[in-house]
Parts: C-alpha cells; sequence; structure tokens
C-alpha cells in the first residue's frame, strides 16, 4: 500500500481562464500527519488548491509534488486511490448504506465496521433507518440532512483508509448540535492522516498545524494559530467579524 510522507506546493499558478489567475505562487508543505487549514474569503481560490491536489487541473506554473515526485508523474488510479474527498455537496450513491461506507462490504468484518460507524459518529443514523445499514438510500440520500450526507462520506474516507485527506467543509447552515458531532467524527478522520481541509468555520483551522491565509489567490499569511493572533493582521481581523 502507497504510504503518504509529504506533499508541497511549490509556487504554484493557475487560472481557469488565461489571464485570470486565481492562485498566485502559493506554496506549503504537509508532513506524514499534518494538517494544513486554509482559510479566507469566498473566491480567495481554496476550493481550487483541492482541486489542483485531486489533479482535476494542473498549475500553470510551478509544481506540486507527493513524496518529492512532481504530480504529473503519479499513476493518476495511485493518487485517486490515495486520496479522499469529504466535500460541501457529498455524493452518495443509489444502494444500501453499507455499500455508500465499505467499497466491499463481504470483506468488512463486524469489528470494524462497528469501529468505523462509531468513529464517524454514524450510530445514530445507522438505528434511524429502518433496515440499518442495509437500507437503500434512493436517489443519492435525497432523504437524509446534508450533516448526515457528511458523516457517511467521512466513514467512507475511514473506510478506506485514506492517506490524504481533502476536505472542503460545509457552508451550508447546519445546526450546531450537528455541527459539534461532525466536528467530532472529522477529528477522528484528521487523527494521524495528512489533511489538507478548507475551513469555513474558524474553530475547525484552530487546531491546524499550520493555518494559510488565501486572500486573491495569494498566501497572505501562514502561521499556527496562535502566531497568526498574535500577529493581528488578516486571520486576527476574519476572528473580530
Ligand atoms: P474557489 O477556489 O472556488 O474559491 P474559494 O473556495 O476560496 O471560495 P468559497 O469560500 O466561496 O468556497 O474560486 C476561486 C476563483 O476561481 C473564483 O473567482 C471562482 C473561480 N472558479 C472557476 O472559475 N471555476 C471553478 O471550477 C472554480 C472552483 C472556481
Ligand atoms: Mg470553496
Amino acid at each position: 500500500k502507497d504510504r503518504l510522507q509529504s506533499i508541497a506546493l511549490e509556487r504554484v499558478s493557475f487560472a481557469y481562464t488565461p489571464g485570470e489567475p486565481v492562485l498566485r505562487e502559493v506554496s506549503f508543505t504537509a508532513q506524514q500527519g499534518q494538517t494544513v487549514a486554509l482559510v479566507g474569503p469566498t473566491g480567495a481560490g481554496k476550493t481550487s488548491v483541492l482541486n489542483l491536489l485531486q489533479r482535476f487541473y494542473d498549475p500553470d506554473s510551478g509544481r506540486i509534488r507527493i513524496n518529492g515526485v512532481d504530480l504529473r508523474h503519479w499513476d493518476i488510479r495511485r493518487l485517486r486511490g490515495m486520496t479522499a474527498l469529504v466535500t460541501q455537496e457529498p455524493v452518495l450513491f443509489s444502494a444500501t448504506l453499507r455499500e455508500n461506507i465499505f467499497a466491499r462490504p463481504d470483506q468488512a468484518d463486524e469489528a470494524t465496521v462497528t469501529r468505523i460507524l462509531q468513529a464517524a459518529h454514524c450510530e445514530a443514523l445507522v438505528q434511524r433507518l429502518p433496515l440499518g445499514l442495509d437500507t437503500h438510500l434512493e436517489k443519492g440520500g435525497a432523504s437524509l440532512s446534508s450533516g448526515e450526507r457528511q458523516l457517511i462520506t467521512i466513514a467512507r474516507a475511514l473506510a478506506r483508509d485514506a492517506q490524504l485527506i481533502l476536505l472542503d467543509e460545509a457552508t451550508s447552515y447546519i445546526d450546531s448540535q450537528t455541527e459539534a458531532v461532525i466536528h467530532k467524527a472529522l477529528h477522528n478522520l484528521i487523527a494521524g492522516r495528512t489533511c489538507v481541509l478548507v475551513a469555513h468555520r474558524l474553530s475547525t483551522a484552530r487546531s491546524a498545524d499550520r493555518i494559510l491565509v488565501l486572500h486573491q489567490g495569494r498566501v497572505a499569511e501562514a502561521g499556527d494559530h496562535r502566531q497568526l493572533m498574535e500577529r493581528r493582521g488578516l486571520y486576527w481581523r476574519l476572528h473580530r467579524q
């Protein structure tokens, strides 16, 4: 199995439309097990960083390296195999809940299933559904709340034991109780894994090893929470809004 040791962006610039750059010389590194949080106003380029890390696009200049190797030289299936994406609008399959979480349900023993449901805080959801894990989710989970769908994608990422977690936190309104549950599940997912996380709630960024404040596609500030608060710059001002 592939082990992820490091990811690095080296002066990455990128435009969807030529002449309209959305990322400008963005650099950061994350070592195995570290979390990098991206914060900043809407349109700053946070999701675009995740798009490049999945190779939906390639940088116009600069490099992205994983384990020191240029992303363009990685086999895309190997890359996808070690990456789990947890997005704002999770896509579920029209299949059973079990099939949505476990790629090979027959290979997941009961102890593993229990551990993953616990860590992803999916137990209440499983109990609520008429056939539990074997309930068929219609229309990709249209009857579930967005919070519940997020918990399921967290369980899926845990089941795959993905090495690199790319997380785009929901902007949509969720009640504070659900938010707290998602927060705990995310904590379990991120622990020990390498993570690039787009944080809309500043509380999610707080414990990251490194926080980047993006502004108009540039890294305006970088540091951990304490360093950035002491700096009394953009990050500090975001907390006062
Ligand atoms: P994003 O990278 O989507 O900005 P963001 O994730 O920081 O914003 P939000 O907090 O609202 O999620 O967009 C940066 C710019 O790139 C923005 O002007 C929109 C543009 N863009 C495209 O043109 N095509 C795309 O597919 C995406 C994702 C963004
Ligand atoms: Mg975004």
